[in-house]
């Protein structure tokens, strides 16, 4: 590290958000930029060599070996790049996950574009994309969604495949592996948040993975395609569970008054148990994290119930409380309010007993602490456009009638749960919690 990076204050120890290795700041690596330096033992032929530096430039930056100022940073371990960013701020990481099709990537690009605005306007805090370059899918998805020129070209998200652009290559200890490639959003307290002098303490860099549904199989994941091993560090998981892929929700469904007309009550997607892919999970996370059996997870599992446009006829109790679930005092403070999330989980939960008991006894028998919220990504059903190049229904959106719903809660959730506090100051003031959130914690190792 320069001088320059020394004199702001370092995290005593960095984490690759791509492979999870913590290093202090000293060890990080500088990506070469001169066009002669192509080709990097670990990161590839395509890559630019990372190197150990022993020369900067006046302001900071390290000199490659033809002289040539460098500016990014990278893994020593894996040698992905690592942001900026991550040699201040501790990282907090959220896996999301859930059987294929669930609507995790869906669920992912509508939560992005809809949570800056609400912590920034309601909780005063400030959500940024902090790495435009690595962030550059998430943002594709994005823009696919919400920034259309014609409405009349319909849109949909690529499936997440098992390899490729999703994933960052590295040859590491004599082997390939295939890492899960992190998304990372920063988020600190403005002037009005009354954290901001304790903004070094409390700030965070979200990162988040899109995985396959496929990783969550069992056998998909091996110690040289660790994908989904984010979940052993991860704050809360949020894992997808998608109605429509069961049967008895599929036939209630089809039978109710008011019913949905979803394709996706019509064709089976995916015929692997939503139950098993959370308890496969679950074993993943014990073996990782050396939890016994017995034990239970200590951090929240919020099942996010999604689709909730396609069975919204089965629920008795409407959740639209849910939009009550963040009440702004008349000074300007928001809260959010656990009693109004609790109310609609426990009506949600009642759902899922009567038409699929097996995941709340999987997500129950895991984690100390389960909160069901139901979610949108879409507001509405996709439209039957023909079929995919694989044969497969090919489902689309008009993009000017894409209106997500709830998608921000498990994430404020999830941060009001991760600790971050000073005195009776929360990152995410929360009303009606039933015990004090946790003390700041390290992320697991
Ligand atoms: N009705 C409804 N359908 C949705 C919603 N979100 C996603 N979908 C549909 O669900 C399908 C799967 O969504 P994805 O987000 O691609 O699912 P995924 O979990 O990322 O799937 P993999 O990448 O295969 O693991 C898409 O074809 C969408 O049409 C929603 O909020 N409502
Ligand atoms: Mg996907
Ligand atoms: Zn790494």
């Amino acid at each position: 590290m320069s001088s320059a990076d020394r004199s702001i204050s370092l995290l005593p120890l960095v984490t690759c958000p791509t492979c999870w290795f913590k290093f202090p700041p000293e060890d990080i690596l500088w990506v070469a930029t001169h066009s002669s330096l192509l080709g990097d033992s670990r990161a590839g032929d395509a890559e630019y060599r990372r190197f150990l530096p022993t020369l900067f430039t006046v302001d900071g930056r390290a000199l490659d070996e033809k002289n040539e100022p460098c500016h990014e940073l990278a893994c020593p371990r894996c040698h992905a790049v690592v942001n900026r960013g991550l040699l201040e701020m501790e990282p907090l990481f959220l896996s999301i996950l859930g059987a294929p099709s669930s609507g995790k990537s869906f669920y992912l690009a509508t939560m992005i574009h809809s949570v800056g605005a609400i912590l920034s306007k309601q909780f005063r805090l400030r959500f940024e994309n902090a790495a435009p370059r690595a962030n550059q899918l998430m943002t594709e998805y994005v823009k696919t969604l919400f920034d259309y020129e014609d409405h009349e070209k319909l849109v949909k998200l690529e499936k997440t495949d098992r390899t490729g652009k999703w994933y960052i290559e590295s040859h590491v200890g004599g082997q390939d592996l295939l890492l899960s490639r992190p998304y990372l959003y920063s988020v600190q307290p403005d002037e009005s948040h009354p954290l901001y002098a304790q903004r070094r303490q409390v700030s965070r860099m979200i990162c988040l993975y899109d995985n396959a549904g496929e990783h969550f199989l069992p056998g998909a994941v091996t110690s040289q395609t660790p994908v989904i091993d984010h979940m052993a560090r991860s704050e809360a998981l949020l894992f997808i569970y998608d109605p429509t892929q069961e049967s008895a929700f599929r036939r209630a469904s089809r039978s109710c008054n008011d019913a949905s007309l979803d394709p996706q009550l019509e064709t089976v997607i995916n015929s692997y148990p939503q139950a098993d892919v959370l308890s496969e999970a679950a074993s993943r996370v014990r073996q990782l994290t050396g939890m016994s059996a017995t034990d239970k997870f200590d951090r929240p599992l919020i099942v996010i119930v999604h689709k909730f446009d396609a069975w919204r006829p089965l629920l008795k109790k409407s959740p639209k409380r849910l939009d009550e679930a963040i009440q702004v005092s008349s000074t300007g403070e928001a809260t959010l309010q656990l009693e109004v999330l609790r109310e609609v989980s426990k009506n949600v939960e009642e759902l899922l007993m009567e038409y699929g008991a097996s995941i709340v006894t999987a997500a129950r028998g895991f984690a100390k602490e389960v909160i069901f919220i139901p979610v949108t990504a879409t507001g509405r059903s996709p439209i039957v456009a023909g079929a995919d190049a694989n044969g497969r229904v090919d489902l689309r959106f008009d993009p000017s009638q894409i209106f997500p719903r709830w998608v921000e809660l498990p994430v404020l959730y999830a941060l009001h749960h991760a600790g971050l506090r000073s005195g009776d100051d929360a990152f995410i003031p929360a009303e009606n919690a039933a015990k004090p959130p946790a003390p700041i914690r390290e992320p697991v190792s």
